[in-house]
């Protein structure tokens, strides 16, 4: 019988399975370096019908596969197992979704767009620019994030207090499921309540349940007009409360991010940044408000009226000047890689009490690693509050347990924004009930009997 390199090669050319390993290597490691381990190779179909025959060939072959687009995730759901970890069987194929680069031109009377897979967020912004519309979503890692990894954890990022996340722009989904069966709702319909709504179910389904091929995206009517504030601030608790006053008195805003002195040093330290402003402050405030018309008057006039300073805030009007406040939040995942193999929690609570996060999340961690390095920042409008932890060991995972906890202790979730993937798998219980983890594997029986695709992400192998 040929082998299952011959037996792909078949499916999608030679060139498109890569065994040689310095080739392998690079998709077998997550972004963050936390998590990874030993693929079987890699395969790049370029089609939803080779997809369709890769994975029809890997489940003849029992080769479990791992779904991969841009490999910016950061919770290890995109990359193999460890080869420490329980892995019964084989080690996996990774299916590449980056051939998968077909984007239909814009429909500018339906305000949609159709993406495949492996079609990069920033490549659907700058289409949608170029037709006067905007993409709901974005997020620093925009050059590589793909539209299906995007769907597949329901991402996030800086827009979510005024679009929504992922799932809000998608319209529909084209999958191969892991049995085979294709499901394809490119249709562009906006109302179709003609049964389950199986796009949906693709959404955040971190590769588990099907192969996303391509989605049908909702766009927006772009806004000419921007503006973005930078406040220093005293404590969280003031940042939510100037968020509450600001969100009253502007219309369109559309971002309001959150970081810390320590985590501003790091970012000015590694890129040779000056400091935003003359004074330092504990916490930041960075709001951006956009629109049609009058967006930086109604900005600065909602400020004056809650008494800003000029000392503790900085604007940013003409593109250049607001990309440059923009770079002192958006840096600061860059920056901490610098420091060595983070520890990435990624948590959320209801906004009035993200204070009360913060400060306990301090606590904890001073607690378990005082050694570490703490550095926290996020999307204050969302409750969402990224911690990283640099220090201990990449296998040990005290800080990661206590930080989860915690925020499950005060009503939040382990995941805001990033998924379960491997890194939290161990904690999904905390925050799903039995009855709750039973239906979801039930759902990926139903769709993937024989567990092919990506064993050991957000349930167990
Ligand atoms: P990958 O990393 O390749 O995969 C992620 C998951 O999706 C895996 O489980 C994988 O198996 C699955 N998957 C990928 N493609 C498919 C497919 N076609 N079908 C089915 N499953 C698939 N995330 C946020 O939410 N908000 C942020 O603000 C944010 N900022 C970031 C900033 C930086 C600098 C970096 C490095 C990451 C950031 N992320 C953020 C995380 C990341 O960009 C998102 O998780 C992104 O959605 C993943 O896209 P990807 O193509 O890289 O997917
Ligand atoms: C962000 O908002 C991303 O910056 C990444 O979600 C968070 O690196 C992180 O921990
Ligand atoms: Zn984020």
């Amino acid at each position: 019988m040929a082998s299952l390199v011959d037996q792909l090669s078949e499916v999608v050319g030679g060139a498109h399975v890569l065994t040689e390993a310095d080739m392998v290597a690079p998709y077998c490691r997550d972004w963050t370096g936390r998590w990874g381990g030993p693929a079987a190779g890699v395969v790049r179909p370029a089609s939803t019908a080779e997809v369709g025959a890769v994975l029809e060939t890997c489940r003849r072959n029992g080769t479990p596969i791992v779904v991969q687009g841009g490999n910016t995730g950061l919770v290890g759901g995109g990359v193999p197992a460890s080869a420490t970890a329980e892995r019964p069987g084989r080690p996996p194929l990774i299916l590449s979704t980056t051939r998968m680069r077909g984007l239909e031109p814009v429909d500018t009377t339906c305000w949609q767009v159709t993406a495949g897979a492996g079609v990069t967020l920033a490549a659907v912004q700058e289409a949608a620019g170029a037709s006067g519309l905007a993409f709901g979503v974005d997020l620093a890692a925009r050059g590589s994030a793909t539209i299906g990894g995007m769907v597949a954890t329901n991402a996030g990022g800086i827009h979510v207090l005024r679009y929504g996340a992922m799932r809000q722009q998608v319209v529909g989904v084209e999958a191969v499921l892991g049995d085979g069966r294709v499901v394809s709702r490119l249709d562009g319909l906006l109302k179709d309540n003609s049964g389950y709504d199986l796009s949906q179910l693709m959404v955040g389904s971190e590769g588990t349940l099907g192969i996303i091929t391509a989605a049908r995206l909702r766009l927006l009517p772009a806004s000419p007009e921007r503006a973005v504030a930078l406040l220093g601030v005293a404590s969280t608790a003031e940042a939510v409360r100037a968020l509450a006053e600001l969100r009253e008195m502007t219309e369109g805003l559309d971002a309001a991010e959150i970081f810390y002195q320590d985590g501003l040093d790091l970012v000015c330290r590694h890129f040779h940044l000056p400091p935003p402003l003359n004074t330092a402050f504990p916490v930041y405030l960075l709001v951006e408000c956009a629109g049609r018309v009058r967006v930086a008057d109604a900005l600065v006039d909602a400020l004056g009226v809650m008494g800003v300073d000029e000392h503790s805030t900085a604007i940013g009007v003409e593109p250049s000047s607001a990309a440059r406040l923009w770079a002192y939040r958006e840096l600061h995942t860059d920056a901490v890689a610098s420091l060595g193999v983070p520890h990435k929690l990624d948590v959320s609570v209801r906004v009035d009490m993200l204070a009360e996060l913060e400060q306990a999340v301090r606590r904890s961690v001073r607690r378990v690693a005082p050694e570490a390095t703490l550095v926290m920042w996020g999307h204050v409008g969302d409750g969402n509050l990224h911690v990283n932890v640099i220090g201990p060991p990449a296998g040990d995972d005290t800080v990661d347990v206590a930080v989860l906890e915690l925020a499950v202790s005060l009503g939040g979730s382990i995941s805001a924004e990033h998924g379960i993937g491997r890194a939290k798998l161990a904690q999904l219980a905390l925050v799903r009930s039995d009855d709750e983890r039973s239906a979801m594997r039930s759902i990926k029986r139903a769709l993937d009997p024989a567990g092919v695709l990506n064993p050991g992400v957000l349930l167990p192998a």
